[in-house]
C-alpha cells in the first residue's frame, strides 16, 4: 500500500490479435499506461513497460474460419498491424511480443506443469457438448440452439442475442455446432481447474482489506465477485489452437487462453531481459523481487482475470509479486453507440492515421481529456474538433507560437535577459510553481484526465500572461520590459514541453527540439531558468494546426455509412425476393469450377479474369471482385458458377462465359462461394 518500491513494472492488457485496434483500446488501456510509463521514466525511475498480442483463444479461431485461413495466418497479420499502430501512436513499450512465441509457449507450459506437479489443480471429468462428425468439443460461443426463453432458433451457448438472456449451453433446446450445423451429443471430458474457492479467504484479505485504495469500479467488481462466492475455474480447454496441456493423456487439450495470456506478461519480460541483460537485469528482478512494483492497466471486462484469477495463479506458484494496483477504465462509446469490432463500428487506429496523418497527439489529447476513468464516456468528432481547435491550437499552440515567433522577431532566436520582475510576473510564476506537486499527485493516483487538465492550465496561464502583457505593443514604448516578458514566456514554454511529454510525446519532442533543450527531466518542472539568457533557439514551426470542418464531416459520414450498412444487413434477414418455383430454380445450371488462372484486367480496376476448369473444357469468366482478392489467393480454389448464362461481352472485347457466385457482406464487400471440400470440377450444385 504505502510501501516504497525501487522500480515499477507496467503491463497493459494483451489485445487479441483477431482484428486491428481502435480508439476504445487506446483510451481504455494503452494511452493511460503510456502516460504513466513516460511520467516515471521522465522522473528517472526504473521502469519496464510490457505489452504484446494475445494470440490464442476462440476469437482467433473464429476469425480464421471467417477468413478461410489458419489461426496462425490471422495472428501473424494482426500482430503486425497492432504492433505498428501502437508504435505509430507513441505507445512506448519496452517490449511488445506475442503469445505464440517459443519463449511464451515454454514458459506457460512450465508454469502450468509446476502447479500441476504440486497438486494445485483439481482434476474434474464433466460432460460437454461434442460434434461427433467433427470429433470436436465445443466452446460455449460455438454452440447454438433454440433459446429456452424466447425460442429464437440461434441463441448462443452463453447468451441469447434476441432476448438478452444469459444462458449455459445445457439450457439450449436442440443444440448444434454453430459452424457446421451438426447436432451435438454430450461426451465426457477431463479438465484441470484452479480451485478459486480455496483462495477466497486470502483474496478477501488481500483485496478488500489491503487494497481499499483501488479505484471504486475495480474494488466494487472484486467485492461483488467475492460476495458471490468463488468457484473452481477450468484452466484447460478442448481446442486445437493454443498451448498443448503438458500432461500425459491430455491430447487435444490446450491451456485456457486466460491462463496463458497473463503469463505472457512474464514471458515477454523474460524475452526482453534475456536479449539485453545488461540493460534490464533478470526477469526475476521485475517479477519476484519484493522491491518491484507491479501495475496492470486493463479495461473493465478484464478486472476479474487480473484481480482474482491471475493473482491466485501467482499465489499458487508462490514466488511472484502481486499487482500493487490495477487501474482499470470503463468503456468508451463512439457517437453515442457501443464500439463494435464485429459490426465494424469503430475508429480504427490504422485508418485514423491514414485519414488524419500526423495527428497522433490530437487523438491522445482528446482520449485523455475524455478518458472513461470513472464511468463510460462518449467520443464524438465534434468534441474532438472543438478540443483540438479551442485547446490545443488556441491555447497551448497559440502561446508557444507567440513566444517563439517573438523571440525570432526581436532577438534573432536568442533567449533575452530577464530584467526586474513586475507584480504580474511574480503572480504568474507563483501560479505556475505549484503545478509540479499537483501534477504528480494526480499522476500518482492514476488520475490522468485531471492531470492533463492541470498541464493545460499551465498553458492557459502562459496564454493569458502573454495576451495581457501584449509585448507586441510594449515593444514600441519599453523594449527592455519586453525582454523580461519573453524570457518568462520562454521558461513557461520549456516547462510545458516537459509537463506535456507523458501526454503528448510528439509535440513535446518537437518543442524540445525547437528550444534546443539538452536536459529534459521531470525534476526541472517549476524552474524558471531552463533556458539561459543568450541561448540560441532553433527555427520554430506551428505546434498544432486546426482541424477543418470537412475532416470532421468525412469521419461522421463514415460512421453513418457503417450504421446504414449494418441496418441494411439486418434488413436482409427478411425475405428479399418473391418465391420462385422449383422449376425456375432447376433451370439454372450451377456448377463447381476449379480456378486454373486468375489475373487482373488492365484498366478495369474492379475486374478479375478467371480461367476455369468446368469439367469438360476451360472457360473464361470475368468477375467484379478485384477489390477483395489478390489473384494468387484464388488460384486453385473451387468456386460455384452459373454455367448457362449467355456469354457477356465487356467494353474492351473481353467475353465472360458465366458468372461466379459471391456473397455480399454487410459492408458491400464480396466473398466467393466455395465448396466445403474438394469435388470434381464440373460437379452440379443442386
Ligand atoms: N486479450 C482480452 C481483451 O483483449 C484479452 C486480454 C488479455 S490480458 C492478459 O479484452
Ligand atoms: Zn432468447
Amino acid at each position: 500500500m504505502n510501501k516504497t518500491f525501487k522500480r515499477t513494472l507496467i503491463t497493459s492488457a494483451l489485445p487479441y490479435a483477431n482484428g486491428p485496434v481502435h480508439i476504445g483500446h487506446l483510451a481504455g488501456v494503452y494511452v493511460p499506461a503510456d502516460i504513466y510509463a513516460r511520467y516515471l521514466r521522465l522522473k528517472g525511475e526504473e521502469v519496464l513497460f510490457v505489452g504484446g498480442s494475445d494470440e490464442h483463444g476462440v476469437p482467433v479461431t473464429i476469425r480464421a474460419k471467417k477468413e478461410g485461413c489458419t489461426p496462425q495466418d490471422v495472428v501473424d497479420r494482426y500482430h503486425g498491424i497492432i504492433k505498428q499502430s501502437f508504435a505509430d501512436f507513441g505507445i512506448s513499450f519496452d517490449v511488445y511480443s506475442r503469445t505464440t512465441s517459443k519463449t511464451h509457449h515454454q514458459f506457460a507450459a512450465d508454469f502450468f506443469r509446476k502447479l500441476y506437479d504440486e497438486g494445485k489443480f483439481v482434476e474434474q471429468v464433466s460432460e460437454q457438448y461434442y460434434d461427433e462428425e467433427e470429433h470436436q468439443f465445443l466452446t460455449d460461443r460455438n454452440i447454438r440452439g433454440e433459446c429456452p426463453r424466447c425460442h429464437a432458433q440461434d441463441a448462443y451457448g452463453d447468451q441469447c442475442e434476441k432476448c438478452g438472456a444469459t444462458l449455459s449451453p445445457e439450457e439450449l433446446i436442440n443444440p448444434y455446432n454453430a459452424d457446421t450445423g451438426h447436432p451435438l451429443v454430450k461426451k465426457q471430458t477431463k479438465h484441470w481447474y484452479l480451485p478459486l474457492d480455496q483462495y477466497q479467504p486470502w483474496l478477501e484479505q488481500w483485496i478488500l482489506n489491503e487494497h481499499k485504495e483501488w479505484r471504486p469500479n475495480v474494488y466494487g467488481q472484486c467485492k461483488s465477485w467475492l460476495d458471490g462466492g468463488l468457484k473452481p475455474r477450468a484452466v484447460t480447454r478442448d481446442l486445437a489452437w493454443g498451448i498443448p496441456v503438458p500432461v500425459e493423456g491430455a491430447e487435444g487439450k490446450v491451456l485456457y487462453v486466460w491462463f496463458d495470456a497473463p503469463i505472457g506478461y512474464i514471458s515477454n519480460t523474460k524475452e526482453l531481459c534475456d536479449a539485453q541483460p545488461e540493460r534490464w537485469g533478470t526477469w526475476q528482478k521485475w517479477w519476484q523481487d519484493p522491491e518491484s512494483r507491479l501495475i496492470h492497466f486493463i479495461g473493465k471486462d478484464n478486472i476479474v482475470f487480473h484481480c482474482i484469477v491471475f493473482p491466485s495463479m501467482l499465489k499458487a506458484h508462490g514466488q511472484y509479486n502481486l499487482p500493487d494496483n490495477v487501474p482499470s477504465n470503463e468503456f468508451l462509446n463512439l457517437e453515442g453507440n457501443k464500439i463494435s469490432t464485429s459490426k465494424n463500428y469503430a475508429v480504427w487506429l490504422n485508418e485514423y492515421l491514414e485519414e488524419l496523418p500526423n495527428r497522433q497527439d490530437e487523438l491522445r489529447y482528446v482520449l485523455t481529456a475524455n478518458a472513461p476513468e470513472t464511468k463510460d464516456n462518449d467520443f464524438t468528432w465534434d468534441d474532438f474538433q472543438a478540443r483540438c481547435n479551442n485547446e490545443l491550437v488556441a491555447v497551448y499552440g497559440n502561446f508557444v507560437n507567440r513566444a517563439l515567433q517573438l523571440t525570432q522577431k526581436y532577438y534573432e532566436g536568442r533567449v533575452p535577459e530577464c530584467g526586474t520582475l513586475s507584480e504580474t510576473d511574480r503572480q504568474t510564476l507563483d501560479e505556475f510553481s505549484d503545478v509540479k506537486a499537483r501534477l504528480e499527485s494526480l499522476l500518482d493516483q492514476f488520475k490522468f484526465r485531471d492531470a492533463q487538465k492541470e498541464a493545460m492550465n499551465l498553458a492557459r496561464i502562459g496564454n493569458k500572461y502573454i495576451a495581457d502583457e501584449e509585448p507586441w505593443k510594449v515593444i514600441k514604448t519599453d523594449p527592455e520590459r519586453v525582454k523580461t516578458i519573453i524570457y518568462i514566456s520562454l521558461q513557461l514554454t520549456a516547462n510545458l514541453a516537459i509537463a506535456f511529454e507523458p501526454f503528448l510525446p510528439f509535440s513535446s519532442a518537437r518543442l524540445r527540439q525547437m528550444l534546443s533543450m539538452d536536459e529534459f527531466a521531470w525534476g526541472q518542472l517549476g524552474r524558471t531558468d531552463l533556458l539561459p539568457a543568450g541561448k540560441q533557439l532553433a527555427k520554430p514551426s506551428l505546434l498544432f494546426s486546426k482541424i477543418e470542418d470537412d475532416t470532421i464531416a468525412f469521419q461522421k459520414q463514415k460512421l453513418a455509412d457503417t450504421i446504414k450498412a449494418n441496418e441494411a444487413a439486418n434488413a436482409k434477414a427478411e425475405p428479399q425476393k418473391p418465391y420462385v418455383t422449383f422449376d425456375d430454380f432447376q433451370r439454372l445450371d450451377l456448377r463447381v469450377g476449379t480456378i486454373l488462372e486468375c489475373e487482373r484486367v488492365p484498366k478495369m480496376k474492379k475486374l478479375l479474369k478467371f480461367l476455369i476448369d468446368d469439367g469438360l473444357e476451360r472457360r473464361t469468366i470475368v468477375s467484379g471482385i478485384a477489390q477483395y482478392y489478390e489473384p494468387e489467393q484464388l488460384k486453385g480454389r473451387q468456386v460455384v458458377f452459373i454455367a448457362n448464362l449467355p456469354p457477356r461481352e465487356f467494353k474492351n472485347g473481353l467475353v465472360s462465359q458465366g458468372m461466379i457466385l459471391s456473397a455480399e457482406n454487410y459492408d458491400g464487400s464480396l466473398a466467393v462461394t466455395t465448396v466445403e471440400h474438394e469435388v470434381k470440377a464440373g460437379s452440379m450444385v443442386c
